[in-house]
């Protein structure tokens, strides 16, 4: 048996909790070049994907999760229930999207899970449409059956977002109507279907660093790792039971950026919601820790995101190519 350790940059399987800990915990500076030198390993540090995003169908959902506004058991936050939006509409946003630089369109509907019918069967014709505009698809539903994302598939769905969102411990103290396992079979049934597995979660929501590193610990126990882990920093909505959670810090997201990549070289880490309030030193700094996609487009599901044209010259000043904005609203 070789007793070599196996080299920094490898894909593994086996990380104990303690372990990614440690790793997340390492003083910054080594943390960064670490996680730097993994992601030069397997990435180009110029290519910064951009996906936009698009809430499809807000609001009125049955799920407790006590982060999200859209939540039906948070009346407070105030966002009502919307329909399901044309397809049209939808694709004309994607469209756009795609004039302004985005690459990857992502859609999001505020359902535990989708019902079966003329709402499954848009949903489908949105996915055919943002693939007929040479675009990536991704779209998170809830949860889904084991045929649901085999439509999905057919339809030509590049990846599906389902978030673990943090550790199995804490996660009763987030949400009460589902559980970790319910969400593990949505992603066996989305890598079962061939579709590409957009998993991550949120930090500052009150758990411990253990259970930020217990929660990277399952996504990079899975073979093989989500192709992208999406890093979001709460979002602290007013009417949301999390409304008073004090700020992230950024180092935290660095650090949480850092780690995802050593322990998942080839995953795209996606710097997500929290990164408005983030400096553009901050930015850079979760880029040169690996983070390699980002949400491009002033809103995200129901917050502001970042100004767009900001975000093109920002990528433009650390070297990375971005066309002429052209704006990210729905063409008329
Ligand atoms: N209903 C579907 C679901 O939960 O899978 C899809 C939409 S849901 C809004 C998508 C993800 O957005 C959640 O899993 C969560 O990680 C993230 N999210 C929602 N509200 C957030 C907030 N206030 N701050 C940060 N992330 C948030
Ligand atoms: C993900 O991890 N973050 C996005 C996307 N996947 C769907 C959603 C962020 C939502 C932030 C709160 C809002 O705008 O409603
Ligand atoms: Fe519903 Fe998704 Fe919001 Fe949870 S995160 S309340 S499942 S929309």
């Amino acid at each position: 048996m070789s007793t070599e350790a196996a080299p920094p940059d490898a894909i593994r399987h086996d990380w104990t909790v303690a372990e990614i800990q440690a790793i997340h915990d390492l003083p910054l500076l080594d943390l960064v070049h670490r996680a730097a030198s993994v992601h030069r390993a397997h990435h180009d540090p110029a290519d910064i994907q951009r996906a936009s995003l698009l809430s499809i169908k807000t609001g009125g959902c049955p799920e407790d999760c006590a982060y999200c506004p859209q939540s039906a058991h948070h009346k407070e936050a105030g966002l009502g229930r919307q329909r399901l939006m044309p397809v049209e509409t939808v694709l004309r946003e994607a469209a756009a999207a795609k004039a302004a630089g985005a690459t990857r369109f992502c859609m999001g509907a505020a359902w535990r899970q989708p019902k079966d019918g003329p709402e499954f069967d848009a949903v489908l014709a949105m996915v055919r449409g943002v693939r007929g505009l040479g675009m990536e698809a991704c779209v998170t539903l809830g949860m889904l059956t084991p045929s649901q994302a085999e439509r999905l598939a057919e339809a030509g769905l590049t990846a599906y977002n389902h978030n673990l969102d943090t550790g199995p411990d804490f996660y009763g103290d987030i949400i009460s109507t589902r559980t970790y396992a319910d969400r593990l079979d949505t992603l066996q049934a989305v890598r079962e279907a061939g579709i590409g597995v957009c998993c991550g979660g949120i930090i500052g929501m009150g758990e411990g660093v253990r259970d930020r590193a217990a929660m990277l610990q399952v996504l990079a126990n899975h073979a093989p790792h989500p192709e992208s882990v999406p890093i979001n920093a709460l979002v602290a909505v007013e009417g949301t039971p999390l409304q008073d959670r004090p700020p992230v810090d950024p180092l935290d997201l660095v650090r949480m950026c850092a780690t995802a990549r050593i322990v998942m070289p080839k995953a795209r880490v996606r710097l997500s919601a929290g990164r408005r309030a983030l400096t553009r030193e901050a930015q850079v700094l979760c880029f040169l820790a690996g983070a390699n996609s980002i949400f491009y487009g002033e809103r995200l599901l129901t917050t502001a995101n970042n100004e767009a044209d900001a975000d093109a010259q920002l990528l433009r000043d650390i070297g990375v190519p971005v066309p002429a904005v052209i704006g990210l609203a729905a063409a008329e």
